[in-house]
C-alpha cells in the first residue's frame, strides 16, 4: 500500500532485520520507532499467545536511564507510586503524572544498582521531561537513552523457551524482576515480564548490534516449542484488560480514570509531581472512570483512528477508546471511558461510522 520512508527521526529497532526477514506486514509508530504489529497471519500470531509462545520485536520499549547521586530521588520525584521499597533487581510498574495529574506515561521501572534507575517507557518522550524536571530541582543526575532494547517472549510456553537459552535459575526470577547477564558474549537484562497476561519475559538487548543475533537464538531455541513472530496484540490485551496509556488516555486522564489507583501513593512526600493534584482528584471524586463494553454484532470492527463517541439516553456519556474482536468471546469488545454514573450492566450506544450500535458496559478484565 505503501512504504515508511526511513529519516534519522524515524528509528528502527535492533531487531529491524530479523522481523523483516520473518515477513513483517504491518507496523505502528512508537517512541518515533517502527514497532512490527503483524506477520501476515493474525490468527496464527493471536493462537499462539494464548496457548504457545510469541516472539516480539518491542525495542521501542526505550529506556530512559537515571544515572548518579540523585537517581532515587529523581525516580521518585517522577512518580506517584511509593518506590521507598524497591530493591536492586526489582522492577515496578510505575504511572508518570504532570503536574495536573495527568497520567503521561505508565512505564515499568528497572532498578539496576542504588544509583541507577531505567525507565521502560511507553509511547511519550520522557527523557525530555526527566531533563527538564531534574534541572529545574537542581538534581545531580544524567539522564540518558542507552542503547538497550527490549524483545519479549510471550505465551504460555515462553519460560520453557526462556529456560532452555538461561538455564533453569530464569523459573524463579519472579514477576517484574530481572537480572543482568549474557548469552554467546551478548549483554542483555533478563526480566519476567511483558505486555500481556498470557506470562513469559522480556530480554533487554544490550548491545545494538546484536539484534538479528539474539533474535536468531529465540527462534532457534523456541523451535521445539512452536515460537513464531507476533506482537503486543490489542485483542489479548483488552481481554486481559492493559491499558494502553496514549490510546487510552487523553490530556485529562489520571490514573484513578483508568484503574491504576493501586499504583499511586498518596503519600508519597509532596515533591512528586503531580501528588498534589491527584490528591485533589482524589479528594473531588474523579468524574470518569473505563470499563469494558461488548458491542452487538458479528463481524469484527476495529476502531481506527479516533475514539468514538458513547452515549445513553441519547446523551454522550464518554468515549470509546479502543476497539478489537475477540476470538476467545465470539464479539467486538472495547473500553469505555465514561461518566461515573455510568455502571457495568447498563445498554449503551456507540456512534460508529456504520450508525448507532447497541452495547453493553461489563467490569474488567474480560477474561
Ligand atoms: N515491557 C517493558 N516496557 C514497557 C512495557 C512492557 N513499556 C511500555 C509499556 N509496556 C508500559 N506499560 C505497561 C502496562 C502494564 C503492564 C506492563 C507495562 C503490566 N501490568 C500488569 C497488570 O496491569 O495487570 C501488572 C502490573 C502490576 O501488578 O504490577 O504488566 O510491557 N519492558
Amino acid at each position: 500500500m505503501f512504504t515508511i520512508h526511513p529519516t534519522a527521526r524515524l528509528r528502527p529497532s535492533p531487531f529491524y532485520d530479523a522481523v523483516v526477514a520473518e515477513g513483517m506486514t504491518a507496523a505502528s509508530i512508537y517512541n518515533r520507532m517502527i514497532m512490527p504489529t503483524s506477520f501476515g497471519d493474525p490468527e496464527a500470531e493471536y493462537w499462539r499467545i494464548i496457548n504457545g509462545v510469541s516472539q516480539w520485536d518491542v525495542g521501542c520499549e526505550r529506556q530512559v536511564q537515571i544515572k548518579g547521586p540523585d537517581a532515587g530521588r529523581l525516580a521518585q520525584i517522577l512518580s506517584p507510586r511509593d518506590l521507598s521499597k524497591c530493591k536492586v533487581g526489582q522492577g515496578k510498574y510505575v504511572p508518570l503524572c504532570n503536574h495536573q495529574g495527568t497520567i503521561i506515561n505508565d512505564p515499568i521501572l528497572l532498578k539496576l544498582a542504588d544509583d541507577l534507575y531505567w525507565f521502560s517507557i511507553a509511547d511519550s518522550d520522557i527523557w525530555v521531561w526527566a531533563r527538564a524536571i531534574a534541572a529545574e530541582r537542581g538534581l545531580d543526575v544524567e539522564v540518558s537513552e542507552p542503547d538497550v532494547s527490549p524483545m519479549a517472549i510471550q505465551g504460555p510456553k515462553g519460560e520453557d523457551v526462556v529456560a532452555s537459552v538461561f538455564g533453569d535459575w530464569v523459573r524463579e526470577v519472579r514477576y517484574f524482576w530481572f537480572r543482568e547477564t549474557e548469552i554467546e558474549g551478548i549483554p542483555v537484562a533478563v526480566q519476567r515480564s511483558g505486555w500481556s497476561k498470557q506470562g513469559g519475559f522480556e530480554i533487554y538487548l544490550r548491545d545494538g548490534s546484536k539484534g538479528t543475533k539474539l533474535w536468531n537464538i529465540f527462534k532457534e531455541a523456541g523451535k521445539p516449542f512452536g515460537i513464531g513472530p507476533g506482537a503486543p496484540a490489542t485483542a489479548e490485551r483488552t481481554e486481559s484488560g492493559l491499558v494502553s496509556v496514549g490510546g487510552d488516555t487523553d490530556a485529562e486522564t489520571s490514573p484513578f480514570d483508568v484503574r491504576l489507583e493501586k499504583y499511586v501513593d498518596l503519600d508519597v512526600a509532596d515533591d512528586v509531581v503531580g501528588i498534589a493534584a491527584l490528591r485533589e482528584i482524589k479528594r473531588n471524586g474523579p468524574r470518569r472512570h473505563q470499563l469494558g463494553m461488548i458491542l452487538e454484532g458479528d463481524v469484527p470492527a476495529p476502531l481506527g483512528f479516533a475514539w468514538e463517541e458513547i452515549r445513553a439516553g441519547g446523551r454522550k456519556i464518554g468515549d470509546m477508546t479502543n476497539c478489537v474482536w475477540s476470538r476467545r468471546m465470539n464479539a467486538n469488545i472495547g473500553y469505555a471511558l465514561v461518566s461515573v454514573e455510568a455502571a457495568p450492566g447498563d445498554s449503551v450506544e456507540v456512534m460508529r461510522d456504520t450508525g448507532g450500535t447497541a452495547a453493553k458496559l461489563v467490569e474488567l478484565p474480560f477474561l
